[in-house]
């Protein structure tokens, strides 16, 4: 069972993050990642599906030209929950350093 974040320790989880804020419509984080070009991104995209594979856990990943937005959101819970933090953590090690 996988419990939402709330309280102390997600306000905690949310500062230790870098660039990622809250949508405004639903319990979930979103952040933009930019590249060089559409390959680059699609590099990205790449390893972040095997990155939650791993996890078992997975973004939801919308891509323009050399663009890539990722929220993240545990369905299972119903909003925002540790897994998401673990992941966006996971993401920024593979994003170029001026993106983490
Ligand atoms: N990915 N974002 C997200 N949220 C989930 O709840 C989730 C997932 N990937 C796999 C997964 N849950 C499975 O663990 C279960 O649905 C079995």
């Amino acid at each position: 069972m996988v419990e939402r974040l709330i309280g102390a320790a997600r306000k905690t989880a949310l500062h230790e993050l870098h660039g990622w804020a809250e949508v405004a419509d639903r319990d979930a984080i979103r952040k933009s990642y930019h590249f060089g070009s559409f390959s680059e991104a699609f590099a990205f995209m790449a390893r972040v599906a095997l990155a939650a594979e791993r996890a078992d856990h997975h973004p939801e990943i919308f891509n323009v030209y050399d663009r890539v937005e990722i929220v993240l959101s545990t369905h299972d819970a119903g909003g925002l929950s540790d897994r998401d933090i673990k992941l966006a953590h996971a993401i920024d090690e593979l994003a170029p350093s001026r993106d983490r």
